[in-house]
């Protein structure tokens, strides 16, 4: 629903794996599920029959169609290896296995470029031994830890690959690609797994690889999919400038930080100048408690004054607040009334722990289902403090008062 709706983005880690194994030679086709029917995917199987099919599984809330459409994969082809990787199944690979039931002979962990180039050469030996192939995770063993990929600039996506380039949006900008220009985040807030996915290590793109790339894409919109965009103020100024002067002419949306947009404020000017059309920051909070609680490592005040300084560059702002299943009706109603106070467009999503996160370790003795369609940050799968139709009712309430708002 998600995909049809608010944004199609293209399958940027799929394209990246897919290169990978391209580069070692092999023969690869990608079919994306958010554009295509699933009997699509049976009629690849059917004529091209592959030896080895890979899911790419970074949502959690994907999970149970994956291991529908593997189990199916697996009648159809019972010879064919067939494996999942991304960023969810990379913390839960065991229980992935389980939940599978033999229809995913293993779980490739962590960056698949790296992984994806291990297994294929491993499994075109006579007697594959699959213990040795780094971030390879069967039920009876895990191999060696993953490798992060050295350096981004090595790093090419298959976009040739995705066959209808001319579905991936996002808002306004339609048709949207997406480029990655780092990977990683310093901070360590509870509810993301994006620091511990990277490992805390931070990597850029170089300027010209990146505006190389860049000017590669026909797509007059472009999703810039890293945690926290221009974290280092001389990284974000030399990849703008680089772009002005190669008289790239393109739409931009992106995500940061309060912090990091009132630290580098000239960076976020020089992009407006480029064409940043649409920034979500993640505040997260209202409270300095909540704010704590989350570990955000920003002030209430600070968060206040960014958003300010986005009003001032004249873009649309979206900003994400995270509603905690312990909220009562009063705390509802206080961040309704702070919602229609202030003119930006303003995202709710429900606290859940996820894989990989802090708060999965703290609260998942306590979740209240393991249905994992329903961690999609509409739903709540921790216990709440109202009786649930009544958080549920002031949720539903509180998502009618920002749509009557944002459609004015
Ligand atoms: C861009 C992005 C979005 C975009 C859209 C993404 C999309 N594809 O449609 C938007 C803003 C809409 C979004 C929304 C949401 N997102 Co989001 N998003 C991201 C983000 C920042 C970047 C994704 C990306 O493109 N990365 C760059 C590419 C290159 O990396 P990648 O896709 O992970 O691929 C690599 C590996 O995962 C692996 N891999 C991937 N596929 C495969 C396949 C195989 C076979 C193999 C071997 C390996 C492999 O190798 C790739 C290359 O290294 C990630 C964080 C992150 N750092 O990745 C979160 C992240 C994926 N999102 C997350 C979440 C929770 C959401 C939301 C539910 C809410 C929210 N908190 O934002 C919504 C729901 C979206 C939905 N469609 O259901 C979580 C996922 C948590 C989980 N366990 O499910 C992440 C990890 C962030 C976080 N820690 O909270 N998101
Ligand atoms: S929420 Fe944002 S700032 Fe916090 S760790 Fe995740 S990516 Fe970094």
């Amino acid at each position: 629903m998600y995909s049809k709706i608010y944004l199609r983005l293209e399958p940027l880690g799929l394209e990246l794996v897919a290169a990978a194994a391209r580069r070692a030679g092999h023969s690869v086709r990608l079919i994306d599920l958010q554009c295509e029917p699933h009997q699509n995917f049976f009629r690849l199987l059917k004529h091209w029959q592959p030896d080895v099919i890979a899911f790419s599984v970074n949502y959690l809330a994907n999970v149970p169609e994956i291991i529908d459409l593997a189990r199916a994969a697996r009648a159809l082809l019972p010879e064919a290896f067939i494996c999942v990787g991304g960023h969810s199944v990379s913390f839960i690979p065991e229980e992935i296995l389980r939940h599978a039931a033999g229809a995913v002979d293993c779980v490739l962990i962590g960056e698949g470029e790296t992984a994806i180039a291990g297994l294929l050469e491993a499994l075109a030996q006579g007697q594959p031994n699959l213990k040795d192939v780094p971030g390879c995770v069967k039920l009876d063993h895990r191999g060696p830890p993953p490798a992060f990929v050295r350096s981004l600039d090595d790093l090419s996506p298959a976009r040739d690959l995705v066959q209808h380039r001319r579905k991936y949006f996002i808002g306004q900008l339609d048709p949207a690609a997406s480029i990655e220009f780092s990977r990683g985040c310093p901070w360590d807030c509870v509810f993301c797994s994006a620091w511990t996915f990277y490992g805390r290590n931070y990597r850029v793109k170089t300027p010209e690889r990146a505006v190389e790339e860049l000017a590669q894409i026909r797509e007059p919109g472009i999703f810039i999919v890293d945690d926290v965009a221009f974290i280092q103020a001389e990284h974000g100024m030399q990849l703008g400038e680089a772009i002005a002067r190669r008289g790239i002419r393109k739409r931009y949306y992106l995500e940061t930080r309060g912090d990091v947009l009132l630290r580098n404020k000239e960076v976020f000017q020089l992009w407006k100048r480029l064409g940043l059309t649409t920034m979500f920051l993640g505040l997260e909070a209202i409270d300095e408690e909540g704010l704590k609680r989350y570990r955000k490592r920003v002030t209430l005040s600070k968060n206040f004054e960014a958003l300010e300084f986005a009003r001032s560059l004249d873009i649309s702002v979206a900003v994400n607040i995270i509603a905690d299943p312990a909220w009562d009706r009063e705390r509802f109603k206080v961040v309704r009334d702070w919602c229609l106070e202030i003119p930006e467009v303003v995202n709710i999503s429900i606290n859940t722990p996820y894989p990989g996160t802090e708060t999965w370790h703290t609260e998942s003795r306590r979740l209240t289902t393991r249905d994992y369609r329903l961690f999609d940050i509409q739903h709540t799968v921790l216990p709440t403090k109202l009786p649930l139709p009544e958080f549920y009712k002031e949720l539903v309430e509180t998502q009618r008062v920002l749509s009557r708002k944002h459609l004015g």
